[in-house]
């Protein structure tokens, strides 16, 4: 017998009516659950979880597909500077509350050159700062406030192919967390499932484009329960290598140490990374606080764009389309900035009838990523110390880093990239 029900929904609370519906004749494996809906998002990272409440708020409705648990979702520990347009837009969704209570606003950035540091007053050069609050953080208060909702949300279901995308209704195939075969038919998929997630890799190599460049550099990250050692953020180059002093709140500090992408943890005790950190970062009169670390991670450095974002109906955003190393902190934001413009493309669409913003949609992201791309990589290139560079490259990065630490100029084309360009939809 084939049976045909719309899924239970294990994680989202509240009734919602009407919402999804279930198809008639769902498949050949008589075990298959199919229904449909409006968009069909895969991945519940930043940018799925943004675009699903953005749609969510225009009363496009939509389903939010993920492959890891809740705990893993919401625990990975990832990205902590938000540019005001990302504020903005969790502002405009009604997910800003804590964000505003906990979040640390800050104006203006340290850069270490030569063993002497310097303030870049980001908020006087442009008139914009950044906030410093933790991805995690940001995750938890848009999973709560969809599940508050009622709206689905499903974790543990993989997406494992995307069918029909040349046809009128793509479909979303995936396993439940019961194993069971779905789909999910919608008029619109989102892919928003990060670098590795299988949307992009549903688009025909003839039409998609990438372009790449890997660094000779990864980071080596650390969570530590000590009060951060410094009121805003110090990027240091040193012979040794780059550091960074961030944080996640007045209690916690996260650092980074640039270390080789094979490096083993195990190469570094507690006592090696506070040293290590302690040299980098240091400046005459500076002192650096160490105490318990709670996490650490190697995390290798990769520059990546596809172009175009969108084949037919299947969009793509944030990492699934395009990765930048850490160094400018562009990744989640970039994430945002893609989704707020789809969904506005998307309401336009589904609600007025009007394909033009969609139309536009790739050209108009890729604007901005290609910004974000060659500002990541130019702080990545002036920061970290590659023992392959040439005497004349040395020189070069030397001379630019002297000209940040001294122009006025250079510092506010720096605080411009940094806290982001306001976001036209
Ligand atoms: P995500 O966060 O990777 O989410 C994708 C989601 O898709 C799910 N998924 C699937 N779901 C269903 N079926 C499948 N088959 C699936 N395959 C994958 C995944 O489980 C996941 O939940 O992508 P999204 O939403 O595009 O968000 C991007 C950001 O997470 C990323 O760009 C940032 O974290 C990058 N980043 C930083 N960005 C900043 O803006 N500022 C920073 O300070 C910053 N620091 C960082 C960073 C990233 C780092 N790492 C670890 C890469 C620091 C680090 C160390
Ligand atoms: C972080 O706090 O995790 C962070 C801050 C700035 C960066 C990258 C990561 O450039």
């Amino acid at each position: 017998m084939v049976s045909t029900s719309v899924s239970a929904e294990p994680i989202a609370r509240g009734p919602r009516p009407g919402r999804l519906h279930a198809l008639g004749g769902a498949g050949d494996t008589g075990h298959l659950n199919a229904e449909r809906t409006e968009v069909a998002i895969v991945g519940a990272g930043p940018a799925g979880l943004v675009l699903g409440r953005m749609l969510e708020r225009n009363g496009v409705e939509n389903v939010i597909l993920e492959a890891r648990d809740r705990d893993y979702v919401e625990g990975r520990i990832r990205a902590g500077v938000l540019e005001q347009g990302t504020v903005e837009v969790l502002h405009e969704v009604g997910v800003a509350a804590r964000l505003e209570r906990e979040g640390l606003v800050h104006g203006g950035i340290y850069i270490n050159v030569d063993g002497a540091r310097q303030h870049i007053p980001m908020a006087t050069l442009t008139g914009r700062s950044v906030t410093i609050y933790g991805q995690t953080e940001v995750v938890k208060d848009l999973i709560a406030a969809r599940l508050d909702d009622g709206a689905p949300l499903r974790f543990e279901c993989q997406v494992t192919g995307l069918d029909r995308l040349d046809g009128a209704r793509p479909v979303v195939r995936y396993t439940d967390q019961t194993g069971r075969e779905c789909e999910l038919a919608a008029a619109f998929v989102a892919g928003c499932d990060g670098f590795h997630g299988p949307c992009r890799a549903a688009i025909p190599e003839r039409v998609l484009r990438t372009w790449t460049r890997d660094y000779p550099f990864a980071w080596l990250g650390i969570l530590a329960d000590v009060a951060p050692s410094t009121d805003e953020l110090i990027y240091a180059h040193h012979e040794h290598g780059f550091a960074l002093h961030s944080m996640r709140s007045p209690e916690v500090s996260r650092l980074y140490l640039q270390v080789s992408p094979d490096e083993s943890l195990q190469r570094w005790p507690e006592d090696r990374i506070w040293s290590e950190l302690a040299t980098r970062l240091g400046v005459e009169g500076w002192t650096l606080h160490p105490g318990p670390i709670l996490e650490r991670s190697v995390t290798p450095m990769r520059s990546f764009v596809a172009a175009p974002m969108r084949y037919g109906p299947l969009l793509l955003a944030g990492d699934a389309a395009h990765i930048v190393p850490p160094t400018g902190a562009k990744g989640l934001n970039l994430a945002v900035a893609d989704v707020a413009v789809l969904a506005h493309a998307l309401v336009k669409r589904l609600r007025g009838g009007d394909a033009t913003a969609l139309d536009a949609y790739s050209d108009r992201c890729l604007e901005r990523v290609w910004r974000a791309q060659h500002f990541s990589w130019w702080m990545t290139m002036m920061l970290h110390v590659d023992a392959e560079m040439s005497p004349y490259d040395r020189q070069l990065q030397r001379s630019q880093l002297q000209y940040v630490s001294s122009s006025r100029a250079a510092q506010t084309s720096l605080a411009e990239n940094y806290v982001g360009l306001p976001l036209g939809r």
